[in-house]
């Protein structure tokens, strides 16, 4: 018999299953807070009766963690209807990259009514910034492309030439064209963060990791099979680890792993796989650790082994005081602190269950799960590190995972598994080259940390890394493909800090998103679609996917490329330098520059056949050369997948070589070992310069976190805030992208989801209007009453488009960073997912849903 019939479940029959069971295990009742309207009629065509035209494949580019197969149908010039992934049959070993209701409504977004159509200025700026108190709430004037770049050229001269360039922040980092022109341009302030990562951007140094975002620790596909156990440990792929994750969850779950999850709430992936459930307390993971731990070492014994003290001898230091770092002081060692030999606070079960919420008895059960089981798969989202003072978490974590010894052999593993490299962690085998651009130093090396931003606009100074606290006098700001407004921490005092300080904000952007909004003028770009095209690298390290354009730009939006050039020309500078090549020759180059790992595992080679009739049709310089397919089919089929099979040279195990054989393959730390004791981050602490760090995982509460909503935690006496909320990445969009495409907004209506038993306290009922408040701000949202979510926590999704309403101040819409703090502790980490906050019933007017709000059109 086959997997098949044994299961009864089919792939499609389970990708249908698995949107129901999302939509009903997190959404019980979606529809009831729909039933009565349908969304607004959408202004794109309707589907055409019989697939008439060509197919072709089409990008989906937002930051989801994924990247799946997209197809646009286009007749006479357009698009009329989308598909997804049927290239190949599907397979569980080699299966079709399917696209997720984000990506099979992105032609609401490309052709959406609240595109931006032309370049527009706010209707009272003035050279300086004019009547700055009505950024986000002015009307709009269209201008000639010519006045805007001549504006935002202009008024970038102005402010660097009188203030300096560390006057202009460019948000979002590095890398984008914008920046490249105003690095050459003399430069400017820029940010840093640990946006997704939450502590688990630096702090594994303790791992030896210092670079590379795909080795979190985990192992790849076909060993997840091996797994007996598999710890969810804030986890949802369903949700947020797009593409194939969840699927290759499923083979394991059939191959016969049992699964836990440790969340706030029951997720959609914890029902699939039928998980036992353990709800916690957000931001509290490192004490459960610490409980788990402790318990371990109540319980291990000769007779019932539970500690793997081979693992922690041979390839860690730190654990006790045999085997700790030279120079450190022997008493600092972990076990002493888990016992709590010299502090007299022993991290017990019963001291981490009055913090976590999981009781001392489940703590145990855990200890002896994961302890007791030979293959255990210990994986952790990012999650419940994207809290102030995290970093003990991620220490923690990884402590367990070498108490145990699961990490690097077949079935056994310990790491963060989510976006990029969920579920199959390993080497990229297919890979795109790169377009050929030059890369463009920033002259300026100054950089705010995301916890400072607000600080630097507000009270002139921030604390620039290894220096000390600076002043600062940013007076412009540009935000290119970023919604930094939106996804930093308290939205409300940043758009106090925009209507106060800053004399220009500009936006390069192709709908009214909140950073377009309060700005003072807008420059329309266009969306992948409407360009030359391109090659997208997913997270899945398998397959390799093509974009073409499929439609001429809109409006009189312009590529950011050629707004950045036409600045870059205005600013003086030489833009030929930067630019030396056309962006069909950037398309082209990563084509011709694409690479394959071939059957070895390790040698590459070039994945595209290019001829050089190939090169002439293009009218583009290039190599001739041999590959696995030819340009046309892919650009044609839309992607290239490498084929695996389960005994290919393709595996992967995290650490493998260094705990075969610590000595001839020493992790690239000070010890060359795994450190319970890093010094490491004790001196990145210092260097940061806010809070200081303890060489092991000393449990530090959260800001805002679970104990700080008790006015007194020892009384259990709750506060004024009593409410932990917390930001799920949800399914309606990509953070903030797609937000405002009313399809999705129908389908994911982004309510607060609350508990029944609160729910019922509070006499809040289904669907009800509630008014969500923070010491930072306010928000109305509809209630999702459900058992699924841990009683005293409530789950906000992230990225809502902020709606202030300008009378009362509050966020119609709910956009989780109007809660949220700027706390600057540790290694500079972002916490998001602990907030606290009051819930009570709104006894105003009841909110519309979102899906029939007039769309946000300007213009
Ligand atoms: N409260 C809270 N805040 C969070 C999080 C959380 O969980 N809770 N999560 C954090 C995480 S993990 C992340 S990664 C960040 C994400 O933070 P951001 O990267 O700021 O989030 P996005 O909403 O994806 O912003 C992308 C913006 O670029 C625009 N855009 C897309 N394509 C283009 C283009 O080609 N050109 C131009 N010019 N613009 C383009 C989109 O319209 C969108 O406005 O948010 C973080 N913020
Ligand atoms: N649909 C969708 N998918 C996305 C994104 C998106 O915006 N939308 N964004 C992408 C990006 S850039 C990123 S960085 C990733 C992030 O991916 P992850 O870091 O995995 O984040 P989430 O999906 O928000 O949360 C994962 C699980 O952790 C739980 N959780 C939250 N806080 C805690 C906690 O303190 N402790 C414990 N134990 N559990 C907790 C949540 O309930 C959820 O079930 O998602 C990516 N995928
Ligand atoms: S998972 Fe991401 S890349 Fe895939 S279709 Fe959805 S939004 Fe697009
Ligand atoms: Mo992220």
């Amino acid at each position: 018999m086959s997997d098949r019939q044994k299961t009864g479940v089919t792939r499609r029959s389970f990708l249908k299953w698995t949107s129901a069971a999302s939509a009903m295990a997190a959404l019980p009742l979606s529809r009831q807070l729909h039933a009565a309207t349908p969304a607004p009629a959408q202004t794109t065509p309707a589907a055409a009766p019989a697939a008439k035209g060509q197919w072709k494949p089409v990008a989906c580019w937002h930051n989801c963690g994924g990247r799946c197969v997209n197809k646009a149908l286009v007749a006479d010039g357009v698009v009329v209807r989308q598909k997804t992934d049927d290239v190949v049959a599907d397979s569980p070993d080699f299966p079709q990259q399917r696209g997720c209701l984000r990506g099979r409504s992105q032609r609401k977004q490309v052709f959406g009514a609240d595109r931006l159509k032309y370049p527009m200025k706010r209707k009272n700026w003035a050279p300086g910034g004019g009547d700055k108190t009505l950024r986000g709430r002015d009307q709009w004037v269209r201008i000639s492309w010519d006045e805007a770049l001549d504006i935002v050229a202009s008024e970038t001269k102005r402010i660097t030439g009188q203030y300096g360039n560390e006057s202009l922040w460019v948000t979002g980092g590095n890398g984008t064209d914008f920046q490249s022109v105003f690095s050459a341009a003399g430069g400017f302030t820029g940010d840093w963060g640990t946006t997704s990562w939450g502590a688990w951007f630096e702090t594994p140094a303790h791992l030896g990791l210092l670079e590379g975002f795909y080795t979190f620790g985990t192992n790849d596909r076909f060993d997840m099979r091996n797994s007996q156990l598999i710890v969810m440990w804030g986890a949802n792929p369903a949700w947020s680890s797009p593409g194939s994750p969840t699927y290759n969850y499923y083979q394991a779950k059939k191959a016969g792993a049992r699964f836990i999850s440790i969340d706030p709430s029951y997720t959609a992936t914890a029902e699939l796989m039928d998980a036992d459930w353990y709800p916690i307390n957000p931001g509290t993971d490192h004490a459960l650790a610490l409980g788990i731990m402790h318990a371990l070492l109540e319980m291990d014994s000769p007779e019932n082994p539970l500690i793997d003290w081979e693992f922690l001898r041979r390839c860690t230091v730190g654990f006790d005081e045999s085997n700790m770092p030279a120079g450190a002081d022997p008493k600092k060692n972990f076990k002493d602190y888990l016992l709590g030999t010299y502090t007299g606070k022993p991290t017990t079960p019963e001291w981490a269950a009055d913090i976590c919420g999981i009781s001392a008895s489940d703590i145990r059960s855990l200890a002896r799960q994961i302890g007791g089981t030979q293959r255990v798969a210990l994986l952790t989202g990012w999650a419940p590190a994207r809290i102030h003072n995290g970093e003990g978490w991620v220490q923690a974590f990884s402590t367990l995972g070498f108490m145990t010894g699961h990490m690097g052999r077949p079935g056994r593993m310990t790491g963060a598994c989510c976006h990029y490299a969920a579920g199959n962690n390993g080497t990229r085998l297919v890979m795109a080259g790169a377009n050929g651009l030059p890369a463009v130093k920033n002259p300026v090396t100054l950089k705010i940390n995301h916890n400072e931003l607000n600080r630097a606009l507000l009270e002139k100074k921030f604390r620039q890394r290894g220096v000390g606290d600076v002043d600062a006098n940013i007076q412009m700001i540009f935000h290119p493909f970023n919604a930094t407004l939106q996804t930093r921490a308290n939205i409300m005092q940043g758009i106090e800090a925009y209507r106060s300080g800053v004399e220009f904000i500009a936006t390069a952007a192709y709908v009214p998103h909140t950073c377009a909004k309060y700005s003072d003028v807008i420059l329309p770009v266009t969306t992948e679609w409407e360009r030359e095209g391109t090659i997208l690298n997913p997270s899945n390290r398998e397959v390799i996917i093509a974009a073409v354009n499929v439609t001429q730009p809109l409006y009189e939006a312009k590529s950011d490329q050629w707004i950045a050039k036409e600045l870059g020309k205005r600013l003086g500078i030489n833009v030929d330098e930067i630019f030396p090549i056309s962006e069909k020759q950037q398309f082209f180059n990563k084509l011709n520059g694409a690479t394959i790992i071939t059957e070895d595992g390790v040698t590459k080679a070039p994945l595209f056949t290019i001829t050089q009739a190939d090169i002439d049709e293009w009218q583009v310089t290039g190599t001739p050369q041999e590959g696995r397919i030819t340009l046309n089919e892919f650009l044609t089929k839309g992607k290239y997948q490498v084929e695996r099979t389960p005994d290919d040279n393709y595996g992967y195990i995290a650490y493998e070589d260094f705990i075969r054989d610590p000595a001839a393959n020493p992790r690239p730390t000070p010890s060359g070992k795994f450190e319970i004791y890093c010094e490491t981050l004790v001196e990145k602490a210092k260097e940061c310069g806010w809070t200081e760090l303890p060489p092991i995982a000393e449990y530090i509460p959260s800001a805002s976190g679970y104990e700080a909503s008790f006015k007194d935690f020892s009384k259990k006496e709750k506060g004024d805030y009593p409410f932990q909320v917390y930001n799920p990445h949800y399914l309606r969009r990509s953070h903030s992208t797609l937000d405002n495409v009313p399809w999705l907004r129908e389908q994911w209506p982004s309510p607060i989801y609350i508990n029944t038993s609160d729910a019922k306290r509070l006499d809040i009922k289904q669907g009800e209007t509630v008014l969500v408040t923070s010491p930072q701000g306010k928000i109305l949202r509809p209630a999702l009453v459900t058992q699924t979510m841990k009683p005293g926590v409530v789950a906000l999704p992230h990225g809502s488009w902020t709606n202030v309403d300008e009378t009362t101040g509050i966020d119609m819409a709910g956009a989780d960073n109007t809660l949220t703090i700027q706390v600057p502790t540790g290694l500079g980490t972002s916490g998001w997912n602990t907030m606290l906050c009051n819930i009570e019933k709104w006894h105003g007017e009841q909110l519309t849903d979102d899906a029939r709000l007039p769309q946000r059109i300007i213009g």
